[in-house]
């Protein structure tokens, strides 16, 4: 693809000599960051807030807390010891290492201590949307054979007690009733609890967190990641995020979502920063106002967000002030070249997009502030790691081909295991060497990697092979386009033909003529082969909750076919 490269701003934690570093880097050196080099005994809720509380950085603010009802602070030592008082229940309870305990709840200040409570006991925490219904939620817990879960009394309704024989504590947050038999207060039982705790220490191997995510079809899969994933994820904190001591470090993401904890509790506390939370829903006004009002200087987030954003217009941005900000990043899905440019239009910042997996564990592929950018791409391999494009038989493609995106087996936060499925594990490392992520994606001449697509996303049309990303994001650079997602419809003559489902911005109708003005833009500003022949106007798009556009459920609904697993839309 031929654009114009951005060119590097100046990053705190320099990257410009990525080459030498990349050529020079060994894992073994941020190792020797952590107290366990020494012990060999670790656990990640020591590292990321005890650590703390033994430096000047104690009285710190680590979380900031907002939503409609409340406004928190909490310094690392508070935390320090509300995990303590947490660690103490769970382990009154019989609760120990290796065990499931999910949290089932919004994000509140009391899941982050129920988070790092259950880590500190070593047991396995596993993140619940809080969206999630019964069936996703009776799913995954069964699967686990979790013995507790976090919950409030909204969503207790959802959690079928009776049907889970291996669940044997609920603990419920706030609740103002009675709680039936077997159920426990959570405010009763912190306030009843010591602050003196001695920590499970744990081995690197041993099971941190276990994150369901959904295959196409059949059941969730739970990824299981280890406590020695800390070491990427402190690592990419300061080479990505570039994160530094003074930083107000804002993340998006809901813990449901791997980039919720990975990115919305390890690397930011790992690396001693503060750490904004923002409860409740979306809305424009109050994500621009929770920059504004935190000060917040490192934002991460996903495109449909920023999409959302855009929307909502260039004039709403100038009524907030963004002087504190100074990176924006991007993850989840292809961050659209004009997203990009928005970004730099509006708060005079690159949007760095990053590229990883809930298999990944953390940050693979990503833009760093010290190097120029090419919107549209991914960016390049963390030091540490090696990617590249392979054919189904494991060769490695030349510059521009598109194939498999596949990494070199062995880095820090790569899953263990797929819990209770070794074979689905197995499938990702069919290629002997590889990680084959399910991604389709090029490699340009200098190195960068550009997105196509999941590989059964991918649309063969006439004998050429079109990503759908690359359609949606010449759809969404037309003013009337809000979101698009493309697909491959079968098609007796052409194999297939690019068919896109578009909801417009507000203002505009759907009219024949707007689907003509449409696929001629694409047909002008693209390709003509790669002009969606079919479109469909739509209010809105299925997504996942973490804002992916879900394409296989566009595919499954033109085709009249099961949808498969919809426990991660959005409702
Ligand atoms: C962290 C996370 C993983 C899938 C991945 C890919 C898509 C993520 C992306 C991206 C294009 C990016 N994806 N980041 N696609 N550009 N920067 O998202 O994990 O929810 O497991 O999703 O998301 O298709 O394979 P997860």
């Amino acid at each position: 693809m031929n654009v114009e490269k951005i060119p590097a701003t100046e990053g705190r934690f320099n990257l410009s000599n990525y080459d030498e570093v990349y050529a020079n880097f060994d894992w073994a050196e941020v190792e020797k960051q952590f107290s366990w080099h020494e012990t060999g005994k670790v656990n990640m809720a020591y590292e990321a807030i005890d650590r703390h509380v033994l430096t000047d950085r104690k009285d710190k603010t680590a979380l900031i807390y907002s939503d409609l009802t409340r406004d928190e602070t909490y310094t690392y030592a508070q935390l320090s010891e509300l995990s303590n008082k947490f660690g103490n229940v769970l382990r009154g309870l019989g609760i120990a290492k290796g065990d499931r305990v999910f949290v089932f709840m919004p994000r509140t200040p009391e899941l982050y201590v129920s988070v790092l409570g259950t880590l500190k006991v070593g047991a396995i925490v596993g993140p619940l949307f809080e969206a999630f219904m019964e069936a996703a939620v009776r799913d995954r817990l069964e699967n686990s054979e979790a013995v507790a879960i976090i919950t409030t009394p909204a969503l207790l309704p959802r959690v079928p007690v009776n049907e889970l024989p291996a669940l044997k504590h609920v603990i419920v947050v706030g609740s103002k009733d009675e709680l039936a038999e077997g159920q426990i207060s959570f405010e009763a039982a912190m306030a009843e609890a010591s602050s003196d705790f001695e920590i499970e220490w744990v081995d690197r191997e041993d099971g941190m967190i276990l994150h369901y995510t959904s295959g196409s079809t059949g059941k969730p899969k739970g990824v299981l990641h280890v406590h020695n994933a800390m070491i990427q994820h402190y690592q990419t904190g300061k080479w990505v995020l570039d994160l530094q001591e003074d930083d107000i470090y804002w993340c998006t993401a809901d813990p449901g979502w791997v980039t919720g904890t990975a990115y919305g509790i390890f690397a930011p506390w790992l690396n001693g920063v503060t750490n904004v939370v923002r409860g409740g829903r979306f809305t424009p006004e109050s994500w621009y106002e929770t920059v504004e009002k935190y000060k917040v200087s490192v934002w991460y987030s996903a495109p449909t967000s920023f999409r959302m954003l855009m929307g909502a217009g260039d004039e709403l941005v100038k009524k907030y002030d963004f002087s504190n900000l100074r990176h924006v990043l991007s993850v989840g899905e292809p961050l659209n070249p004009e997203v990009v440019y928005w970004g730099m239009r509006v708060f005079n910042h690159r949007i760095h997009d990053t590229w990883w997996m809930t298999e990944t564990g953390g940050q693979l592929i990503c833009n760093y502030k010290s190097m120029a950018i090419k919107p549209g791409s991914m960016g390049k391999p963390i030091p540490g790691v090696y990617a590249s494009i392979i054919d189904d038989q494991g060769n490695e493609l030349p510059p521009n081909r598109m194939g498999n995106l596949a990494v070199k087996v062995g880095w820090p936060a790569m899953m263990r295991q797929i819990w209770n499925n070794p074979a689905k594990y197995q499938e990702y490392f069919h290629i002997p060497g590889w990680y084959v992520s399910g991604d389709s994606a090029y490699k340009d001449e200098e190195g960068y990697f550009w997105f196509q697509g999941r590989i059964d996303d991918v649309i063969n049309t006439s004998g050429e092979r079109v990503g759908p990303f690359e359609v949606e994001s010449k759809l969404v650079e037309h003013p009337a386009v809000a979101e698009a997602g493309v697909i491959g419809k079968p098609d007796p003559v052409r194999g297939e033909i690019i068919k896109a489902f578009i909801a417009l911005r507000a203002g505009y109708e759907p009219t024949d003529e707007l689907m003509e003005e449409i696929r001629k833009f694409v047909k002008e500003g693209l390709a003509a082969h790669a002009a969606p022949r079919e479109i469909e106007f739509r209010d809105k798009l299925p997504k996942t909750r973490s804002g992916k556009i879900m394409r296989r459920v566009l595919k499954a609904w033109e085709l009249g076919l099961p949808t498969g697993d919809l426990s991660t839309m959005e409702d």
